[in-house]
């Protein structure tokens, strides 16, 4: 019987080590994906720059050290049952049975429970908060796959990247040319979907100057991972500085190379479906490329924005981002540095 059972016992062991054996790739698979989340540029909510965020930041510690209490606590009272087991030990107390569970399996978790709902309707409540009128107010509008952004009042657009003064809270009306897309800047705020023939709200603000990577984070078709953009905060002055000069006309050209280009520009495709501000181009197919030297990327984050990406972009924009709305041109290949000299120029 005894040696039975202890047999038993040994093949159970070897089985836990077998299967333990099996799975410690796939565990430690998981968990290098998971770390590879936190890898140093990946924006995060828990690094939060803006109010909407630190809302969703605090909730997150919130729930994690309510977790780790739980968990706490569940493994004492199984250590606790475990050494003190029935018929082993007199030193339970089995008087109130009913009473320990009724406090400390129900009462205690509905506590909790309410505390952290609490907690969220609060903060539901602050991330509803619309900024005050006569905030600067942003128009975002998703398209498969790159985002149009304009400011209200102002002519002009740019793409991929939108600008605000710091520590204001600026109102952003997010729309959808097409399909479902969401609008997320994990250290500013959380997601807002695109509904078609709505307008949602949302706004943003952030702390500190500097650059907030957003992302497209509702699935939206081939390139929806290749539909980022960057929030832009800084100090108000550069900001109104920079929204005056976004209805000016672009950067006539300056050298024999950049008129060329713009030439070229002009009599190809490009013109149909992309503005320059100040010349016949006023396509609104794409973006507007009016401030493209500027750009932080080409192609919303699919590819930096410099020279030879963009003279890739320009022959077969197809190989750099698959699916995309901008068909090949055929563009001369003795023209194409002036065009791209051209391109660059305008910021
Ligand atoms: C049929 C419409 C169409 C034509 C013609 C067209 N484009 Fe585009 N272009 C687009 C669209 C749409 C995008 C956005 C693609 C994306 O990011 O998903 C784009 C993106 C770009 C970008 C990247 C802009 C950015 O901010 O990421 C550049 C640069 C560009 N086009 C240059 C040109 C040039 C130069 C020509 C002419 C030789 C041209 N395009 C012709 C539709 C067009
Ligand atoms: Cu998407």
């Amino acid at each position: 019987m005894w040696t039975h059972d202890r047999g038993r016992a040994v093949a159970a062991t070897s089985g836990l080590r077998a299967t333990r054996r099996r799975y410690a790739p796939v565990v430690a698979g998981c968990g290098l994906l998971l770390l590879a989340g936190c890898a140093g540029d990946a924006p995060s909510t828990l690094d939060a720059a803006g109010g909407g965020a630190r809302r969703v930041e605090g909730l997150w510690w919130l729930l994690f050290w309510v977790s780790v209490a739980v968990f706490v606590e569940v493994m004492a009272l199984l250590a606790w049952a475990l050494v003190f087991r029935r018929g082993r030990s007199r030193a339970v107390d089995r008087s109130d049975p009913i009473r320990f569970v009724a406090v400390a399996g129900a009462g205690v978790p509905v506590v909790i429970l309410l505390t952290v709902y609490g907690f969220g309707l609060r903060d539901l409540a602050a991330l509803g908060a619309q900024p005050a009128a006569g905030a600067v107010t942003v128009d975002v509008t998703g398209h498969k796959w790159w985002w149009e952004v304009r400011y209200d009042g102002v002519d002009g657009a740019t793409a991929n990247e939108v600008r605000i003064p710091v520590g204001e809270k600026v109102r952003v009306r997010l729309r959808t040319a097409d399909v479902l897309h969401s609008f997320w800047v994990p250290q500013l705020m959380p997601k807002t979907d695109l509904i078609a023939g709505k307008v949602r709200e949302t706004w943003l603000r952030a702390d500190r100057p500097g650059e907030y990577r957003g992302q497209c984070a509702e699935y939206c078709g081939l390139q929806h991972a290749h539909m980022a953009l960057l929030v832009v905060a800084q100090p108000r002055a550069e900001f109104d500085d920079w929204l005056t000069r976004l209805p000016a006309p672009a950067r006539a050209p300056r050298t024999d190379a950049e008129r060329r280009g713009q030439q070229a520009f002009l009599q190809a495709a490009c013109a149909g479906c992309h503005t320059v501000r100040g010349t016949a181009a006023a396509g609104t197919v794409g973006p507007d490329l009016s401030q493209l030297g500027a750009r932080w990327s080409l192609g919303a984050g699919a590819v930096p924005n410099d020279a030879g990406h963009l003279g890739g972009w320009i022959a077969n924009a197809q190989t750099v981002k698959p699916g995309n709305a901008m068909p090949p041109q055929p563009v001369d290949a003795a023209r194409l540095p002036d065009l791209i000299s051209y391109l660059r120029s305008l910021r």
